[in-house]
């Protein structure tokens, strides 16, 4: 098929997910078109099958708010007709969709288009007032619709009382390029990854971590960027043990990073699955996690992963205790993560659910 998709290029697990699709649908014959303002950060755009389109955005002193919604529009438009896509498939709502309405009403034939939503595009972003109408308009306008996880679709239903067709295709890894690698380390080291917006909890991280230094001399490694870095710090700083944490910053090889960590912390106040986890669960590492949103779709509590209630740093605190006084403990865990990330969400599991109905939507539309 000749797939086009868009989404946001930066950092974020909806680019992500959207990215590494494209790469394994292009590795399967497709020929994937990504339409987006810049090439997205983990694609390689010189593989067979892989076609980068960029939205150029013209200013023009009148405009307070360069319309891109409108260049994605046209260029989704233009691609579409030159090299005769069947089908596009964008990532988060908001405005992907309602760029991709757009370009199917300027279209002379009927180009079916999918929208996936991710998370914060429904609970978050997608509630906001001025975005609510326009946001439920574009999702109930796509000939197709998936959620990440049941979760995010009880949410979609209730969120925008959407009542058509939704289907839930969880977030997936490749777990060739993901997996355990030994790698020796003085104390043990945590790690959290994320955009560090309020919805992550980033300073729970700190807390957790000076609780576990009560009994275990170990460090926490921070990736990413975002507004709640700088508290995170001074929290750090306050708690005195700045020493004991490193902020990364943005990373672009996580694959890299995750292995040289023990255990990944993902404390968030709603999270619709976790991609992260999930990733780390391939290399091997456990998570202590928030029991919030999609998470325990993905983790078994005592099992593959520990969860406590959102906020409650001492629980998680005692879980990553309790996975890191214990090697064979820890080693249960470790094998148990890499298992259900192979058996249920490996790639081969999950792209074909995508094909399948890519398969459906277009012949529906035609
Ligand atoms: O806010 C984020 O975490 C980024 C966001 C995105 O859309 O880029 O991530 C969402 O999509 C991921 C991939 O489908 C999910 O794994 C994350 O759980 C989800 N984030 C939230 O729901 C907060």
């Amino acid at each position: 098929m000749r797939i086009g998709i868009t989404c946001y290029p930066t950092y974020g697990g909806s680019g992500i997910v959207a990215t590494e699709l494209g790469l394994e649908l292009a590795q399967r014959g497709h020929d994937v078109h990504f339409i987006s303002y810049a090439t997205p950060i983990r694609l390689d755009t010189t593989l067979d099958n892989i076609h980068y389109h960029e939205v150029e955005v013209a200013n023009y002193p009148l405009f307070q708010f360069p319309p891109y919604c409108l260049a994605l529009a046209s260029r989704m438009a233009e691609v579409a007709e030159r090299y005769a896509l069947d089908v596009l498939h964008v990532h988060y709502a908001i405005p992907h969709s309602v760029s991709a309405f757009l370009a199917q009403q300027m279209m002379k034939r009927r180009l079916p288009f999918v929208t996936t939503l991710h998370g914060t595009d429904v609970t978050l972003v997608g509630v906001e007032p001025s975005y609510f109408p326009i946001t439920r308009f574009a999702i109930e306008r796509s000939d197709a619709v998936t959620v990440i996880s049941d979760f995010l679709l009880e949410e979609t239903r209730s969120v925008f009382g959407i009542t058509g067709p939704v289907t839930r295709i969880h977030n997936f890894v490749n777990c060739d390029l993901y997996r355990p690698e030994k790698s020796d380390r003085p104390r043990p080291r945590l790690i959290h990854i994320s955009n560090f917006r309020p919805v992550k909890r980033v300073e729970d991280c700190i807390r957790i971590l000076s609780a576990v230094r009560r009994t275990i001399d170990c460090e926490l490694w921070m990736a990413g960027d975002g507004p709640q870095r700088s508290s995170a710090e001074r929290l750090a700083h306050d708690l005195g043990i700045a020493a004991h944490v490193r902020f990364l910053g943005k990373q672009d090889r996580i694959e890299r990073l995750i292995p040289k960590t023990d255990i990944l912390l993902l404390p968030s106040e709603r999270e619709a699955f976790g991609l992260v986890a999930l990733e780390a669960m391939a290399c091997g590492v456990p998570s202590v996690a928030a029991a919030s949103g999609g998470i325990p779709e993905l983790i078994t509590n005592g099992h593959d992963g520990l969860m406590a209630p959102v906020g409650d740093t001492e629980a998680m605190a005692g879980h990553v205790v309790s996975l890191l006084e214990s090697p064979s403990r820890y080693e249960e865990f470790s094998a148990a993560a890499r298992k259900t990330a192979v058996e249920r969400f490996a790639t081969p599991i999950l792209i074909p659910e995508y094909e399948r109905l890519y398969e459906t939507t277009v012949a529906a539309a035609h």
